[in-house]
């Protein structure tokens, strides 16, 4: 029996692969479409494993026989700390992760659902989130302010692990994105700016979730808004990858030509490499470089509606988890 009423259920799409009117229909209602284990597991699992050795290589996780396991044995680390380059740069240079984005599945279901041009960004992200640091779970936001260019931008996102919730998978806020674009306020989560959202949105969108597994795939489009529920487990880090999909023919901006936070160069990341298939590749596509503009972004984010409500239905769960721990259930 599931306690976290708070968030609704994610419902799958895979009935209607293979059908791409009916995939942009449901993405155009309900803002996301959740495909569980599109991708074979054994992808993801060696991937992890790549991700989980860089991260021992430089102390974030213990080694040896617990190395899957991705016990933290560090003090939580923010996105753009001096301490987290020296794992995200290892990361980015995983030929394994770049390619995930270019597996014939993936980019197979994202032309249904975008149309036959579609391409994943170049800029291709990890997030390697700690346990018991929610000051940084990432906040509700949408994804087109960090990345503007097209509002068709198309997100994927991949756990690479499973991802009960209690290791702190997305949510969406189902229907959000016939909000159009909202405010901003500054936050310390990943992409450090959430959104404000309207207290009559919240009155009439649902979260929604699931308990992700490896293999798992969440679409979803640049104006829906979506966050990350905390990572309350003991120590395990929760790693995931998000892989951004749009047309060609369509505009983006420069940075998401570039590697994430842009400390590497494309030439550092592909040292190593076995495959040249896909160095590169953006340079043959047509597209529309188009300049990055600075938008509004409210300083103080405490007063706004919406975290609030977000994390009310977090301290909720986390009570009735507890209830539950505490009474065995
Ligand atoms: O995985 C996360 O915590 C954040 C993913 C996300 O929402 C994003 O990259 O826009």
């Amino acid at each position: 029996m599931s306690y976290d009423w708070a968030f609704l259920p994610m419902q799958s799409s895979s009935d209607i692969l293979g059908d791409p009117d009916a995939l942009r229909a449901r993405l155009a209602e309900e803002s996301y479409l959740y495909f569980p284990q599109l991708l074979p597991r054994e992808l993801l699992a060696g991937l992890r494993e790549k991700m989980l050795t860089a991260l021992a290589e430089v102390g974030w996780v213990s080694g040896g026989d617990d190395l899957l396991e991705g016990h933290a044995v560090i003090d939580p680390v923010r996105e753009g700390d001096e301490e987290f380059f020296r794992a995200l740069d290892r990361v980015q240079k995983i030929e394994e992760f770049h390619e995930l984005a270019h597996h014939p599945i993936l980019t197979g279901v994202m032309q249904q659902v975008l149309g036959e041009t579609a391409f994943p960004h170049p800029l291709k992200i990890c997030r390697l989130v700690f346990p018991e640091f929610e000051a940084i779970s990432t906040p509700p936001h949408q994804d087109y302010p960090n990345n503007q260019g097209t509002e068709n931008l198309t997100a994927t996102w991949i756990p690479v692990g499973d991802v009960p919730v209690e290791i702190g998978g997305l949510a969406v806020l189902r229907g959000s994105h016939k909000w159009g674009l909202l405010p901003l306020a500054t936050h310390l989560g990943a992409g450090n700016r959430c959104a404000v959202l309207p207290l009559d949105m919240l009155e009439q969108c649902r979260w929604v979730t699931t308990e992700f597994e490896m293999g798992d795939v969440l679409v979803f489009p640049s104006l829906a808004v979506h966050a990350a529920r905390h990572n309350l487990s003991k120590s395990a880090m929760r790693i995931s990858v998000d892989f951004r999909f749009q047309l060609e023919g369509e505009a983006l901006t420069e940075g998401c030509l570039q590697p994430h936070f842009g400390s590497l160069t494309w030439d550092e990341v592909y040292e190593g490499w076995s495959d040249d298939a896909h160095r590169y590749y953006w340079r043959e596509l047509d597209y529309e470089v188009v300049p990055f503009e600075e938008l509004d972004v409210r300083r103080d984010s405490s007063d706004h509606e919406l975290i609030g409500d977000f994390l009310r239905q977090e301290q909720r769960s986390r009570r009735r988890r507890m209830f539950r721990q505490r009474s065995g259930a």
